[in-house]
């Protein structure tokens, strides 16, 4: 049954003439082992095919497409160069077959001839362990898409296959293709690098043209899956001439309306990602409708194309900058390429297959020898290093020493393994598959240049796969701007500092810049949200970064600090100079009425109340804080009940003495006015160290309403609860010392202090009122400002209401400070009582 399956059927190759060269040409060569060339010598561009015959398409009808000439005779270099090599196979030719794909028109008959015998058929098995094609392994051929039909077809055989041009990913499919390597980087890298490109000038805001074809759709599909911070502003494919397929008006119009987008396009930056024939009249349209100023990225199948190069006033359409292989001379190829080796320029008479000719190849590589020696081997090197790849396989394979080799029969499959672990070095460059299949022979960025002839592809830059970076020279790029300014392409203007972007519909390249707002600040790790600032921080409208915000608190210089201190310093020499009049006239009616040594308590209360002003000055401490809130409050409240216990004992001397007797003995007996005045002290005490306890008085940051960049830093005692608890009892005390004042009012004059009384206690009211009021109305630095300037006004006004009248009498009118006087006084009084 088995052998049944194994049916052996016989498909015959169309073949022109039987046999195997025996001649040296550019198609054949004789040798030990074979290796198969595929190159596209002519490309579909002109004439139609005939479709109505199964013939194989004949590429001479076409254009000719002089670089893959230009590859055929690397091909053939290298396998020249290791036929005379001692070290490399020794005693073993190569030979090689190869043909003229014809671009794509052509990939399926070359393969059916590699893959015949020598007597040109394919054995139909189903095991083909042991069988013998035409050829050992194949180099190329040269388009992505010619190389997955051929790689498709060449997996059945496991016949190695070498591509020195097809970028495509689809290769790397070990699964897919277990026998198809590349020669050079794949596609994906080239997109790395155009990104890299974009992003080293910052192009933000793109146009991609691709073509309609495998080419254009797989790297568009890699170039959108990678770009990120990249907007594509438009993105249109270039019609493709299908097979047989002739330039016609509707093409032309598809043509005419990409252009025209791209004309109208606010991006600068078109990247092109298509096959190189596709562009001849694309370009011809562009310049046609004069397009200028552009910049074009080239994909690696047109980088160097010098058909494109060679178009009329193509220079105008502005800079190209291109992915291209990169270039690494091999010594004696120029002279080779153009050279009539082995005494025959291609037209073999004993021609196996037809595209097996050309005749004008040779002549027109000698015409345009100059132009393929400046634009340098790129392609040429992938060529020469894919037969060097087989060669070095091949020599492990045969077991080869230095002398020689063990010369037999192998078949394809074996070389597989061989090829996939090769590793030498070549023209200095280290050649291997460590890396998904692809050699490391990687990209650099090129420009084209048209004022020098000499050097018409020009390198900018080097890319780096394994780093994935550009290595630019600096100043080598002209571009087509004035002052060799870098072109710009972006949507939207970068924003100022401090300003967030607003995206502008769902691009993310598209945005206004809208300032970020004062409290508020952009920190560049997100350019779409204003952050806001740390509360003890303040920003200015487009900020990037929050300051501190400026603490205010009552400064020395200021005016009103100079003049509260003045004022607190005439107070406290007015006190001492009149507590030396008192000292001095103490004996005197005058002081003893107004209350004897309580005076001197009064005195040095009010020089420790002016001594506490500096407290509200400079920045606060808790040190200053407790003082402010005990320092004056105990102060006043001690004047303030020497005075009530004065004005009472006034009443009672006048008034209770007469009627109880008893009680004003035991007043004066125990003291009572001290007890009054110790009793008075505790119960303030008391409440002042409550209040400390219970809102402790350290400093604190206010915010100001108006002002939201400044904070005000003072003292904890906003409390107007606290501030009432505190004042409760000096009211309390205030209200007793005008009902004594009230009750004397009818006293002789010289004990009668209501007025001066009243004037103190009315100020003592009238401006902690105004402290309310004020507090509840004004933030900041004015209040701390008014809290000193009530408590210097309430100082002097004890001073000076209480203790001025005094010092007038003792000096100015002296006939009054005398007990004589005082004595009248009482008797008139008393006789008006009476
Ligand atoms: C195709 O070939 C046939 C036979 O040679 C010929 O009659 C026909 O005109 C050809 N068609 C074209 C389009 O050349
Ligand atoms: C190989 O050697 C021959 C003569 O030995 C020489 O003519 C030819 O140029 C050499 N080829 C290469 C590629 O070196
Ligand atoms: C294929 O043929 C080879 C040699 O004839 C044999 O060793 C091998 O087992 C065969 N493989 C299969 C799957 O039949
Ligand atoms: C291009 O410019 C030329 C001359 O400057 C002009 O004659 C022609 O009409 C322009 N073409 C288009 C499509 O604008
Ligand atoms: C460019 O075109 C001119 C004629 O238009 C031709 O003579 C020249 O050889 C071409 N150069 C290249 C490099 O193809
Ligand atoms: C090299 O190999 C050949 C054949 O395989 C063998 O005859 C010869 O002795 C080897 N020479 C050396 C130096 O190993
Ligand atoms: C800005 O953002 C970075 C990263 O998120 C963070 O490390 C940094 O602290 C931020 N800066 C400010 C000022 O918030
Ligand atoms: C070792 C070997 O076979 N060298 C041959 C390589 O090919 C050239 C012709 O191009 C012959 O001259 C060498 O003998």
């Amino acid at each position: 049954m088995r052998r049944a399956g194994v049916l052996a059927m016989y498909v015959s190759v169309l073949i022109t003439a039987g046999g195997s060269a025996s001649q040296s040409s550019d198609f054949h060569l004789a040798g030990d082992y074979l290796l198969g060339g595929l190159f596209s010598l002519h490309a579909e561009v002109v004439g139609r095919l005939n479709l109505s015959q199964p013939v194989v398409p004949m590429c001479q009808v076409y254009n000719l497409k002089i670089v893959g000439y230009s590859y055929l005779r690397a091909m053939r270099f290298a396998v020249e160069e290791i036929n005379n090599s001692s070290t490399l196979l020794p005693g073993v030719s190569l030979g090689y077959e190869m043909v003229d794909v014809c671009y794509l028109t052509n990939s399926i008959h070359p393969i059916l001839y590699f893959l015949s015998n020598k007597h040109s058929v394919v054995q139909l098995h189903n095991n083909y362990t042991c069988y013998q094609p035409r050829v050992l392994a194949i180099i190329g051929p040269d388009s992505s898409e010619a190389a997955v039909i051929v790689a498709d077809i060449l997996n059945l055989f496991l016949i190695p296959q070498v591509s020195y041009r097809a970028t495509t990913d689809e290769l790397n499919n070990r699964e897919r293709f277990p026998s198809a390597f590349r020669a050079i980087s794949s596609m994906e890298q080239q997109i790395v690098a155009m990104l890299l490109l974009l992003k080293e000038f910052q192009w933000t805001w793109i146009n991609v043209i691709y073509s309609d074809d495998d080419y254009g759709r797989q790297n568009l599909k890699l170039l959108r899956a990678q770009t990120t911070g990249i907007c594509v502003a438009l993105q249109e494919t270039i019609p493709v001439l299908r097979r047989g397929q002739l330039f016609s008006e509707d093409l032309q119009g598809k043509i005419r309306a990409v252009v025209s987008k791209i004309t109208h396009s606010t991006a600068t930056v078109v990247i092109v990602l298509s096959l190189e024939l596709t562009l001849q009249f694309f370009f011809q349209e562009a310049v046609r409708q004069n397009v200028t100023d552009l910049v074009w990225i080239a994909a690696e199948a047109w980088a160097i194309d010098h058909t494109l190069y060679n178009l009329t006033d193509l220079w105008k359409v502005g800079t190209i900058l291109g992915v291209a292989a990169k270039e690494i001379t091999i010594p004696g190829f120029d002279d080779f390429r153009v050279s009539l080796a082995g005494g025959d320029n291609g037209q073999a008479s004993d021609q196996n297959t037809c595209n097996q000719v050309c005749d004008q190849c040779l002549r027109v590589a000698r015409d345009i020898d100059q132009h393929l020696r400046l634009q340098g081997e790129r392609i040429d090197f992938n060529v020469y290093s894919s037969v060097y790849i087989v060669a070095h396989a091949l020599h492990k394979l045969l077991d080869c020493n230095a002398t020689g080799c063990h010369k037999r029969m192998v078949y394809p499959w074996q070389l597989v393994p061989e090829v996939s672990s090769v590793d030498f070095t070549l023209l200095n460059k280290r050649i291997n598959f460590r890396e998904n299949g692809d050699t490391p022979n990687s990209f650099e960025i090129i420009q084209w240049q048209w004022n020098q002839p000499y050097c018409p592809f020009k390198k900018i830059a080097s890319y780096s796969a394994k780093r994935q970076k550009l290595l630019f020279n600096p100043h080598d790029i002209s571009w087509h701007t004035p002052n060799n300014m870098v072109p710009i392409s972006v949507c939207s203007q970068k924003c100022g500092p401090g300003q967030w972007l607003k995206p502008i519909g769902f691009y993310s390249c598209c945005f206004e810049c809208i300032d970020c707002e004062s409290g508020t600040f952009l920190n560049n790790s997100d350019p779409y949200n204003c952050q806001p600032c740390p509360t003890d921080q303040w920003s200015n409208a487009r900020s990037q970064d929050c300051y501190p915000r400026l603490v205010e608190y009552l400064e020395w210089q200021e005016g009103p600090t100079v003049a509260l201190l003045l004022f607190s310093m005439l107070g406290l020499i007015a006190i001492l100079v009149m507590s030396v009049i008192f000292a001095i006239h103490s004996h005197t009616p005058v002081v003893k009425s107004a209350g004897g040594r309580m005076c001197f308590f009064m005195m040095a209360s009010l020089v420790i109340g002016f001594l506490s002003i500096p407290m509200y000055v400079g920045i606060p401490t808790v040190f200053k804080c407790m003082c402010r809130q005990t320092a004056f409050s105990l102060c006043f409240t001690l004047c303030l009940s020497c005075i009530t216990v004065r004005s009472f004992q006034i009443i009672c001397v006048f008034k209770m003495a007469t009627r109880l007797p008893k009680a004003y003995n035991y007043w004066k007996k125990y003291n009572g006015q001290y007890i009054f005045i110790a009793v008075v002290l505790a119960l303030k005490s008391a409440i002042i160290t409550t209040n400390i306890i219970f809102n402790f008085p350290a400093p604190i940051l206010l915010d100001v309403e108006d002002d939201p960049s400044i904070v005000v830093l003072e003292c904890n005692e906003r409390d107007n609860l606290r501030l009432l608890s505190n004042s409760s009892l000096d009211m309390f005390l205030s209200i007793l010392c005008f009902y004594f004042a009230y009750m004397g009012k009818e006293l002789p004059k010289n004990y009668n202090e209501a007025k001066y009384i009243t004037l103190c206690m009315t100020s003592y009211f009238v401006s902690w009122v105004a402290v309310f009021l004020i507090r509840s109305i004004y933030q900041g630095v004015l209040v701390t400002i008014f809290d000193a300037a009530v408590v210097v006004i309430n100082l002097l006004g004890l001073s000076m209401g209480y203790f001025g009248p005094k010092c007038y009498l003792i000096f100015f009118r002296p006939e009054c400070n005398t007990a004589a006087y005082f004595q009248t006084s009482i008797q008139s009084y008393t006789m008006r009582q009476d």
